[in-house]
């Protein structure tokens, strides 16, 4: 059985004029596919008779008639295609092309997007299947099914043309150790880098999966309720591998990396005794058991970079938003993280429901008061299925569920994505202005001239900035 993945390319943009955000996607680097990489290394590990192939279209540069080709070239009985909401114009495409070619290929359909809208994805013509869920066991037991012939209307987790009135529910991995290091040789693997890290390539990982919380602006709320971990030394083996194919520069992609500080404390420990000599990123809420010990601890084992979601600095909107986070915590945490010398990210939002333009302005300072390594800020946009975007339409102040409609006929882009109160041109400027006030200040120039870091990422980041800025 011959089993090809696609991670689509990155042409049709669900918002697609929204173009600084497009722009600094573009310039920032380029991400393993990591859900794939899992469910492809996972069914390695169970069938190993099966020939498996990744096809990262963003990050080989690929379009159509390249994927086309080597579709042909590869003959695969069943093609996994990554559905991600903004760009489902693309994984639609993606699947035409392989039906196209020849209309006896499977195609399976999983990722974020059909977390959301399973039965409006399993409702495309080009699309067989659906994985409902974290995808490694059941897209496994699918592919086991279609081997011996059998349509798999009974696997739970399936979504099919057939079973769609079922009451299925979203899969989820209980116990993440059970499963296997992605393999990341399946992919040219040297050629992955972000320009925020030391040194390139780089990797990432997940070393936990889920989150706790419940952010009004959020969509990841559904996928992401059960929080589970691998165990300390599962991670620390995992790491040693990536170090084994020459890679020092990992970020983990946890939703909230430090929930559990005698986690963090045990993986430290561990790196630390086994001196693999590493430089690691990862995200946390900025109100968690963070004290300079533990800080010293994650930087003596590595650790680079924290990358906190602050978002607002008025605190009415913290509450709104449904974070609540103390903005004195926030600055407490902020100045830790620079005593001990780890670097600091800060994410920021724009136009929250409310959200006067003096109150974006006191974010905007707020950031440049924290002093942070690095922060983007981005419009608010309501996401589907988010508490924001439902309540909205609930209360008329969006008119009509325009996410729905743009799943049903992605080829039609969304126009008004922002929150439809506020002005898109007051939204924009405030969005360059932030920029402009953030990276464009002589302090903060020089401390990125000076930050321990390569000269060529140093380049990459001068020369993206200008060009962002220039566009
Ligand atoms: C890292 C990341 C990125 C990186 C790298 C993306 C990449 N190359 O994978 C960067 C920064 C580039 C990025 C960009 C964007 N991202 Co992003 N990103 C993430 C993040 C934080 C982690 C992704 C990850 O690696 N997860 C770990 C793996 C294990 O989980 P997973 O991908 O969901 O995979 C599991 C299942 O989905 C499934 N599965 C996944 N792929 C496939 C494929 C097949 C065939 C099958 C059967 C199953 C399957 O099985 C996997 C294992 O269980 C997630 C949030 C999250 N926690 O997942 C957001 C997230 C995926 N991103 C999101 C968004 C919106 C974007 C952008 C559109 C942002 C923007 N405005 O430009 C772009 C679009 C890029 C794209 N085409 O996907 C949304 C997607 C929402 C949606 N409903 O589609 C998420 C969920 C965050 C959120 N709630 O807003 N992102
Ligand atoms: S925004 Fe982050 S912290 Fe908030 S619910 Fe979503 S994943 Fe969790």
């Amino acid at each position: 059985m011959k089993v090809l993945f696609i991670f689509p390319p990155k042409n049709n943009w669900a918002l697609r004029n929204i173009k600084l955000h497009k722009k600094i996607d573009e310039e920032s680097g380029f991400y393993p596919p990591l859900g794939i990489l899992y469910v492809a290394s996972y069914l390695k590990k169970e069938l190993p008779s099966c020939e498996v192939k990744i096809i990262d279209a963003p990050s080989e540069k690929l379009d159509y008639i390249d994927i086309k080709t080597q579709i042909s070239n590869f003959a695969p009985d069943v093609v996994g295609i990554y559905f991600c909401t903004e760009y489902l114009y693309d994984a639609l495409q993606t699947a035409k092309v392989v039906k196209q070619l020849n209309s006896k290929i499977f195609t399976v359909a999983g990722g974020p997007h059909v977390f959301i809208y399973p039965f409006e994805t399993i409702k495309e013509p080009e699309i067989d299947f659906v994985i409902y869920g974290e995808a490694e066991i059941v897209f496994t037991k699918l592919i086991e099914c279609l081997k011996i012939g059998k349509f798999p209307d009974d696997i739970i987790g399936v979504i099919t043309k057939n079973n769609i009135d079922k009451d299925h529910k979203i899969q989820y991995v209980e116990k993440l150790d059970g499963l296997t290091f992605p393999n990341r040789t399946l992919l040219n693997y040297k050629k992955y880098k972000s320009f925020i890290t030391y040194k390139n390539p780089i990797t990432t990982m997940m070393t936990s999966r889920g989150c706790a919380y419940n952010c009004y602006y959020c969509n990841s709320i559904e996928r992401a309720k059960k929080v589970r971990f691998h165990s300390p030394e599962y991670v620390v083996k995992e790491i040693e591998s990536i170090v084994k194919l020459g890679i020092k520069d990992i970020i983990f992609f946890d939703e909230n990396f430090t929930f559990d500080i005698d986690r963090v404390e045990a993986i430290c420990d561990l790196l630390i005794e086994k001196k693999l000599n590493i430089r690691w990123h990862c995200r946390s809420r900025a109100d968690m058991k963070l004290d300079k010990r533990i800080l010293r601890k994650m930087k003596e084992a590595g650790c680079r970079m924290i990358q906190f979601g602050i978002e607002t600095a008025t605190p009415h909107l913290q509450k709104l938003i449904n974070k609540h986070l103390d903005l004195e915590q926030v600055k407490k945490v902020i100045k830790l993280c620079k005593d001990v010398g780890i670097l600091t990210y800060g994410n920021f939002m724009l136009g929250l429901p409310t959200e006067t333009p003096k109150e974006m302005l006191n974010t905007i300072n707020f950031a440049i008061k924290l002093n942070l390594d690095y922060a983007p800020f981005g419009v608010f946009n309501p996401l589907p299925k988010s508490v924001f975007y439902e309540k909205a339409i609930k209360e008329g102040i969006i008119n009509k569920d325009y996410w729905l409609e743009y799943v049903k006929n992605p080829d039609k882009p969304i126009s008004n994505y922002w929150w439809p109160l506020h002005n898109k041109e007051m939204l924009n400027r405030m969005n360059y202005l932030a920029f402009r006030k953030f990276y464009f200040r002589v302090n903060y120039i020089l401390k990125a001239i000076f930050r321990r870091q390569s000269l060529t990422q140093k380049f990459w980041q001068a020369k993206s900035v200008v060009r962002l800025f220039l566009s």
